[in-house]
């Protein structure tokens, strides 16, 4: 039997064992044993590339890396690489960047602006490990939506009091015991406010505060800068709402699950430095049972022996007009980046190298197309940002067509003549020979079965520092003001908060893709009608969705959906360079 484990973007990071050659179903240990519907598709339905094309003609694996030399070798070249794959040698191709004097990318599509705001808090972000979060009371789920996008972590609910602060009714809302549907873009307030009420309901940890925390006097300070009024006016919540809410995160031990949604705003680090404040007030950190639980940083511990001094650029508003090529690795920056009009502009005329699994909106304006090999056909190490399991994952087929990322770059760096890199195997090692068995399973050098138990910082011992700041100048109308003028009318324009979660039938672009666009019943629109949506940075037509489930103020476009990122801004958050999806308002009219 082989032991491997799947290479996709979630944080389940399932392992399986198969026989060679067969294809798995998920490891029984671990999981279920049911095979999930992400793997499933990348297994049997997904549609590959299988040849590779220059300019559009099929030809053999080694022209295509002539070509591929061809361009890297001359002018100004960029990495861009998005996140398909899992696996820790993703990234040797930044030594092939380092070699030819390339830019490589500074910034994240998914959850920088929430990591930066703990980073500030904490000083490093842990993982807090499922055994923890399995030992809670309460479990608050903030901004995430388990039964999507981490099936396999939901069973850590089970006999818990659960609390979901979420703008739409999901399917963990409909049981939970309170569900708050919050005004999206608000949870900062939300936080301060219930933070509020912990000092004056004498709910704060003392004796935890004055070791770890002797800023709490001067943040309950801040606190009071907010209204509580004028507060729950804006966050559509009442006293009794604050009550029942206060009342189960009080419990012995509670944990806060936090999900990339309450951060795709230029605002997103202050939301999680203030549920870390919230935290930190009740004494949840190193407690047994309790804590923050957010996408960690699996490569936290670890000497990276990809580690370059190339130059960087936003990965977010990337300036790709200044380069001549730019190779692209995993990823599907004409659909998955914002501002997809922008990012066309700034693409045109370009060498594109498109190095990856499925055709898509990225290789079809590609000169020059490399298959990939994916998870089954290539040795490779697979960390986790939802706990510090570290799993190797071992070949289990032969490619159909791909290269793997540690050919390409040997190929490439051959072609050009530049210094040679070591063997798969030794990178592979260094990889693994940093972790540590325990209980069976290999562990990230950064382990540690409590968080944050010895205090904050990089080495333990530092204070929590609390959140002291709120800055915040965006301003819906101002953001449709062209649109109206596009439009040349003087008619009063409905806005709404333009939601894009993730879908079950895709992770991310690949896979199934979706067209519509879901919107409360009392808006008046019916299910299957075409409609535009438009915002300051384009527009797109969708198919209506009515569901009682979304507040009347939003309008959710899943980020699988085709055409969704024409909608989206080109602005990094405040903090951790991070993309901004839900920082616009939408109109939407009928075609
Ligand atoms: N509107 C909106 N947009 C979003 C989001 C959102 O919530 N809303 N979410 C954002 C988030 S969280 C993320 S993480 C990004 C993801 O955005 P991207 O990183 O661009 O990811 P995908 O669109 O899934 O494209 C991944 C591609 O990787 C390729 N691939 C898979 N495995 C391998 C491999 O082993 N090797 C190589 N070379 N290629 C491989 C496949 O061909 C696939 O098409 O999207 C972001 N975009
Ligand atoms: N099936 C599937 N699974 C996936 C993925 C996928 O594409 N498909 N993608 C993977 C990736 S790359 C990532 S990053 C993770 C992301 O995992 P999640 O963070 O769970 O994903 P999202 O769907 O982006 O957002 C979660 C929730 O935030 C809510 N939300 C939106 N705005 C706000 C707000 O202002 N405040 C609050 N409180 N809530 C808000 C949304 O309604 C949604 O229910 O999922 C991973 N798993
Ligand atoms: S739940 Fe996530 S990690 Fe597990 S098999 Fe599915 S996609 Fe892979
Ligand atoms: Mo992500």
């Amino acid at each position: 039997m082989i032991r491997s484990a799947c290479g996709l973007d979630c944080p389940d990071s399932c392992a399986f064992e198969t026989e060679p050659g067969t294809f798995p179903t998920l490891h029984p240990r671990t999981h279920n044993g049911a095979l999930c519907r992400l793997l499933n598709h990348s297994i049997h339905h997904a549609e590959r590339i299988t040849t590779p094309t220059v300019d559009g003609v099929e030809v053999s694996m080694d022209e295509a890396l002539d070509a591929v030399a061809q361009r890297l070798g001359k002018g100004k070249s960029l990495l861009w690489r998005g996140s398909g794959n899992f696996g820790v040698m993703q990234q040797i191709t930044d030594l092939l960047m380092e070699r030819i004097g390339g830019t490589l990318t500074r910034g994240s599509l998914c959850d920088g602006a929430g990591e930066a705001g703990i980073i500030e808090g904490r000083g490093v972000n842990r993982t807090l490990p499922p055994e923890e979060i399995a030992k809670a009371d309460t479990i608050v789920v903030w901004g995430r939506n388990l039964d999507i996008t981490s099936t396999h972590t939901k069973h850590l609910l089970k006999g818990k009091k659960i609390i979901v602060i979420d703008p739409v009714r999901t399917p963990l809302a409909k049981e939970a015991d309170l569900h708050i549907q919050i005004r999206p873009r608000s949870d900062f307030y939300l936080a301060m406010v219930l933070s509020r009420f912990v000092y004056m309901h004498d709910h704060e940890e003392k004796e935890w505060l004055e070791e770890f925390g002797t800023g709490f006097g001067e943040f309950y300070d801040f606190t009071r800068e907010f209204r509580i009024k004028a507060i729950l006016h804006h966050l559509d919540l009442s006293l009794d709402d604050i009550g029942e809410m206060l009342y189960l995160i009080t419990q012995p031990k509670t944990v806060f699950m936090v999900g990339t949604g309450v951060q795709k705003y230029s605002t997103g680090h202050y939301v999680l430095r203030a549920i870390d404040s919230l935290a930190a007030s009740l004494g949840l950190f190193g407690k047994e049972g309790s804590g923050v639980s957010y996408n960690g940083s699996s490569k936290l511990g670890f000497e990276n022996p990809f580690t370059t001094k190339c130059k960087r650029v936003s990965k977010v508003k990337t300036p790709f007009e200044q380069f001549d090529t730019v190779l692209v690795q995993g990823g599907n920056p004409l659909a998955s980046m914002p501002d997809t009009a922008r990012v066309e502009e700034a693409l045109d005329g370009k060498e594109i190298v498109y190095f990856g699994l499925y055709p898509n909106e990225t290789s079809a304006k590609a000169s020059v197309v490399i298959p990939a090999m994916n998870f089954f056909e290539k040795d490779d190490v697979r960390l986790s940002y939802g706990d510090t399991v570290v799993r190797p994952m071992n070949k289990v087929t032969e490619s159909v067509a791909g290269i793997s990322e540690y050919e390409f770059t040997k190929a490439i760096i051959e072609r050009l003549g530049l210094k040679p890199i070591e063997s798969e195997e030794h990178y592979l090692e260094r990889w693994l020979e940093q972790c540590e068995e325990t209980d069976g399973e290999l562990r990230s050098p950064a382990h540690t079965p409590l968080p944050y138990s010895d205090g904050f910082g990089e080495d333990g011992g530092d204070e929590f520092e609390f959140v002291d700041d709120y800055d915040d100048d965006f301003e819906s109308n101002k953001h449709l003001t062209k649109f109206r003028k596009i439009k040349d009318k003087d008619v009063e324009i409905t806005e709404y908060w333009l939601l894009t979660t993730k879908s079950k039938k895709a992770l991310n672009t690949q896979f199934g893709r979706e067209d519509t666009v879901t919107l409360h019943p009392s808006i008046g629109f019916e299910d299957g009608e075409r409609v535009k949506v438009g915002s300051e940075y384009g527009e797109h037509e969708f198919i209506v969705k009515n569901s009682e489930d979304i507040r009347k103020d939003c309008a959710v476009i899943r980020a699988n959906a085709y055409g969704v990122n024409r909608l989206t801004p080109s602005i990094e958050s405040i903090e951790g360079n991070s993309a901004c999806y839900q920082e616009v308002k939408v109109v939407v009219e009928r075609v």
